[in-house]
């Protein structure tokens, strides 16, 4: 078995955990994520080995681990020539630990460090990225899982995950650059031409057992690309949607997976099976294969019905009391209202994420404040011609489906071209959150803006900024 390519997750089969043991081998110490050059062979060996950029000298990054509760406390160090951070995407943590330069934080300059420390409330399927010029810094290959495991055991034979992303390699497999070129930001975002499961090209899950119960991790870690997953040969239940459990429902046909987005399947292995795929079929004329499941062996005994993950506590809703907040996206290519110096407006401002770093001054207000615990209503209307899966720090949203029930709980709503989407939150920790695009050439282009949680400090005077950027004496 090619223990680079599924990553097993660790005491939930034999198998999982030898390869966890082996990938966590390699990193530079326990309570550490260094980010920094490295070259890995992503294309086999008839191809040289790609410059990327990585967590712990491998991409993905490590798979942290951790069981619901626990506390993950680690000390960033940024070895990259400009500075970086770490966003915990979905994580519901204290504000000055969401790792967002400009917002929630200094920035991590190069040769600097952070420590996060933080406690993990939610069990579930997490990951962890730098929030700083992410359309270059994800597109070099800066992401990895964050796996929080249930405090009881769950009921399968593997757990299994599949870190998808997508690069662009030129001849020679390396990374051209030409970040957020007008066209990438104004358009869809980059598309890599080479896709990406767990840093290999279509890896191979070996002697699946017919009969087995397969536990399957995604996590979309793409900067910019949006798939269209479709399983052969097997119906999953999906069970989970960017972490939080969801009451199991057989996969449809296909299922959109958004940059940022996870989902946790249950895949009964058929006992008649020559083996399954996974494939993308977003752009149908351009279809991806992502990952191969070799059945092989005798079958296992088949299991009943699987009856779902246990629930997070999440704030309850309060309808009643709800606040309406109404966010408005313009621009980009094909509209009169994208310009060279916001291409993409929320609300009617475009915001440059990467200009907060250098004064905050170019901090823009808060699209609205409200006080911690409250339920908002919040109406997305996509008036351009592009998708825009809109991620929300700090909070747990529920998007309102066709029936005009709430759905799933989610950190993030995929809004289409000219439609709008409806989604309800409970506001939680105080402190300024930021609502964004997850095409990160959208998101560094315009596409973002802050809420602010109860009464902890003025627009203009944040306690962290009256200190030099940069020092170490962030609150
Ligand atoms: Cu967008």
């Amino acid at each position: 078995m090619n223990r680079r390519q599924f990553i097993g997750v660790a005491g939930l089969s034999g198998l999982g955990a030898s390869l966890a043991g082996w990938h966590l081998a390699s990193q530079p110490g326990e309570n550490e994520v260094i980010a920094r050059k490295l070259d890995q062979q992503l294309l086999g060996e008839d191809y040289p080995y790609t410059a990327l950029w990585g967590f712990n000298d491998s991409v993905p990054g490590p798979v942290l681990r951790k069981t619901q509760g626990d506390t993950l406390s680690l000390t960033f160090k940024n070895r990259l020539s400009q500075p970086s951070s770490i966003h915990w995407h979905g994580i519901r943590l204290p504000n000055n630990m969401d790792g967002v330069p400009g917002i929630t934080q200094r920035v991590v300059k190069p040769g600097e460090d952070f420590q996060y420390e933080f406690a993990l409330p939610d069990a579930g399927t997490f990951w962890y990225h730098p929030h700083v010029a992410t359309y270059e810094q994800l597109g070099r290959g800066l992401y990895g899982a964050l796996i929080v495991g249930e405090r009881e055991r769950v009921d399968v034979d593997r757990d299994e995950l599949l870190v998808i992303s997508d690069l662009h390699l030129d001849q020679s497999a390396q990374i051209p650059g030409n970040f957020k070129n007008l066209h990438d930001a104004s358009h869809a975002g980059r598309l890599g031409n080479t896709v990406l499961c767990n840093g290999q090209k279509v890896p191979t899950l070996r002697q699946v057992r017919p009969g087995e119960r397969i536990r399957l991790r995604l996590v979309n870690a793409s900067s910019a690309r949006i798939y269209r997953l479709r399983f052969d040969g097997v119906a999953p239940l999906i069970v989970a949607m960017d972490g939080h459990p969801c009451a199991p429902q057989i996969m449809g046909e296909t299922l959109y997976f958004s940059p940022g987005n996870r989902y946790d399947f249950i895949l009964d292995v058929p006992r008649l099976s020559g083996g399954l795929t996974l494939r993308d079929e977003f752009f149908p004329m351009m279809p991806n294969l992502l990952a191969r499941f070799e059945v092989k062996g005798s079958p296992v005994a088949a299991r009943s019905g699987f009856a779902g993950l246990p629930p997070n506590t999440l704030p309850p809703f309060d309808d009643r009391s709800a606040e309406k907040v109404d966010l408005v996206l313009e621009g980009g290519a094909l509209s009169e209202k994208a310009t060279r110096e916001a291409i993409w407006l929320l609300n009617g401002r475009g915001n440059d994420h990467d200009s907060l770093l250098d004064s905050h001054e170019n901090h823009p207000d808060p699209l609205f404040e409200c006080r911690s615990g409250q339920t908002i209503h919040c109406r997305i209307d996509n008036r351009t011609a592009w998708f825009h899966p809109m991620h929300f720090h700090g909070v747990v949203l529920q998007e309102k489906q066709a029936d005009g029930r709430w759905g799933p709980y989610r950190d993030a709503t995929l809004v289409w071209p000219f439609k709008t989407s409806e989604i309800r939150f409970v506001t939680e920790r105080p402190g300024e959150w930021m609502i964004h695009c997850h095409v990160s050439e959208h998101h560094h282009s315009g596409l973002m803006g802050t809420f602010r949680v109860g009464d902890v400090c003025t627009t203009k005077q944040r306690p962290w900024v009256t200190t030099a950027w940069g020092s170490d004496t962030t609150a």
